[in-house]
């Protein structure tokens, strides 16, 4: 069953109205009290009826009935779990996404706080934990993780997890479920790593370099803030921002079970408009109490910098994660991460986006097709090709209103262009790596004339107007760091107003480290050999081994 309480209004008699409002009352206190959907099913001839309103008057009870049968339960369960605690000698926390459900973000971090064992995350509950702390040593991924962390998971002799969705993308195909026993003998090596210092300690990248899946999203950390909402969708894209290192109060919305492509898309409408609500929250409040807030950001940095053991260790005297985003906690941006195959889904919600004026920051990584399809079947199928879009165009044909005032357009770094006469340039340019794209472009517009040409990279900002209202749109191409570091230094990206889409050109055979070490790890499960050990001799072994020289 999907949902957790249901009623069928149409089985209640019409006169009985007191027992309609009772019966919605009843299921709205389940949805409230379990976080899970509910199904009301009102039939169009109540829709009408007048009921009496007198229960409006008073909130629906949303504590949990407790009984004496479930306090002296409670009780037996914290007297063993407090006696396992001071009896562990190598424990570990595992916080996630029901966390995130359940809102005890506060409650999580003063535990995370107060034990400092090392701690872990999963796919599902990125970002239920303050990763600014020194206890926290990333993802947790079984199989898929570096060699040293799952031995040294499995000889733990208490594994407390918080908030456990045991969904298979979200458990690394089950490699993660804690064992049932714990494990006696000789300890393994303790570094589990620490993701902040790993990027603080990564050097600048080559600006001329292309951009890669290997680094891109622990890179691309650098420019989140607290508060920031983040949407990573199904692809490499969700796989990758398990290598984020998230800000205090940044909120990362991912699929750890259904997986729909697209989904993301419309999700980042509603996780925008949630945001916007809450910042005009924020007004309304000014306007009642007569005084302005303030946010609570912290050091007023991002809390990246930090990365020396004292600088780490300083964050534990930071106040803890918020239960909920609030007007002094939300930085106002929305973040959304999207595969190009995934956008060609959903697509038209940009379109409302636009009609909103949402605020919206999209990345769409162009690798030219289903590329995390490629890697778990059929790296060269035809089956995992799209159609190749000029996705940049995507604002112009949703609507947005670029001929506004304020308008300025640029086509940069027509790659090879020769005059072709006037006002058109010929292009021999290289898409995707493929090379051989020739045509003609309109030198202003960047318009297509003839064949298959593309721009080298395109600049667009305009300040489009709608119902007199304001709302910016602003579109890049990034095809090496050099790009993508001069956009994201650039004031109205960083603001995160207005919709903001940035093409971010990878290559079509690369995949995040962890998602290469899951598929040969299954293929070798599925060859009959065993899983793990094999790997550490592997080609993911010499790059982990780059990851933590470079951490130090
Ligand atoms: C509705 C739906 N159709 C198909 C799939 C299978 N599927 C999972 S990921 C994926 C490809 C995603 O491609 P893209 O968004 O371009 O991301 P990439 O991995 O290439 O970065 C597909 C087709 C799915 N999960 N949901």
């Amino acid at each position: 069953m999907v949902t957790v309480a249901q009623v069928d209004l149409g089985t209640i008699c019409g006169d009985e109205d007191d027992m309609v409002v009772q019966e919605i009352d009843r299921v709205l206190r389940e949805c409230v009290l379990q976080r899970r959907p509910v199904y009301i099913a009102l039939p169009t001839d109540l829709v009408d009826l007048p009921v009496d309103t007198a229960r409006l008057a008073s909130p629906i009870n949303t504590l949990p009935a407790v009984t004496p049968e479930s306090e002296r339960a409670e009780e037996e369960v914290l007297a063993r779990l407090l006696s396992r605690i001071s009896h562990a000698t190598q424990p570990l926390l595992i916080i996630d996404g029901f966390v995130a459900r359940w809102s005890i973000f506060s409650e999580i971090d003063t535990l995370v706080r107060l034990l400092r064992w090392p701690t872990t995350s999963t796919p599902f509950g990125k970002s239920c934990v303050d990763e600014t702390l020194p206890n926290f040593h990333g993802i947790y991924a079984g199989i898929a993780g570096r060699s040293v962390y799952k031995p040294w998971v499995d000889a733990c002799d208490l594994v407390l997890r918080f908030g456990g969705l045991d969904s298979d993308v979200n458990t690394y195909g089950f490699s993660t479920l804690p064992p049932e026993r714990a494990t006696d003998g000789a300890l393994p090596p303790t570094h589990l790593g620490y993701p902040r210092a790993e990027l603080a300690s990564l050097p600048p990248p080559d600006p001329d370099a292309g951009i890669e899946q290997h680094d891109f999203w622990r890179r691309i950390s650098n420019f989140f803030k607290e508060g920031d909402v983040i949407l990573t969708e199904t692809g490499t894209p969700s796989v990758g921002s398990r290598e984020f290192v998230l800000p205090r109060n940044a909120r990362l919305i991912n699929s750890s079970i259904w997986l729909s492509i697209g989904f993301m898309m419309a999700a980042a409408c509603g996780a925008a408009l949630g945001v916007r609500e809450i910042l005009q929250q924020e007004r309304k409040d000014e306007g009642v109490n007569g005084e302005s807030s303030h946010r609570e950001q912290g050091d007023g940095q991002n809390g990246l910098q930090r990365n020396g053991e004292s600088d780490l260790t300083s964050a534990l005297n930071d106040p803890p994660q918020k239960n909920v985003l609030s007007s002094t906690t939300a930085s106002g941006r929305t973040i959304l991460f999207e595969g190009d195959g995934s956008f060609q889904m959903t697509a038209q919600e940009l379109s409302t986006v636009i009609w909103h004026k949402l605020d919206l920051t999209l990345f769409l990584i162009n690798n030219d097709g289903y590329t995390i399809e490629r890697f778990i079947h059929g790296m060269k199928a035809h089956y995992n090709d799209v159609s190749r879009w000029r996705y940049l165009d995507a604002p112009y044909f949703f609507g947005a209103d670029m001929t506004g005032e304020g308008e300025e357009r640029e086509w940069e770094g027509i790659e090879a262009g020769t005059s072709a006469g006037d006002g058109e340039v010929v292009v021999n340019g290289t898409v995707n790596g493929d090379g051989g794209d020739e045509g003609v472009l309109d030198v202003e517009t960047g318009a297509e004339i003839k064949g298959h040409a593309r721009k080298g990279k395109q600049t667009t900002q305009a300040q489009g107007r709608r119902h007199g209202q304001e709302y910016k749109i602003q579109t890049y191409q990034a095809r090496t760091w050099g790009d993508l570091l001069s956009i994201l230094d650039r004031e109205e990206v960083k603001s995160g107003k207005g919709l903001c889409m940035i093409e971010v050109f990878m290559d079509r055979e690369d995949a995040p480290e962890s998602l290469k070490r899951l598929v040969a790890n299954v293929v070798r499960r599925n060859s009959g050999q065993s899983e793990g050990d094999e790997w550490a001799k592997s080609e993911g072994k010499v790059v982990e081994e780059k990851i933590i020289k470079a951490a130090g």
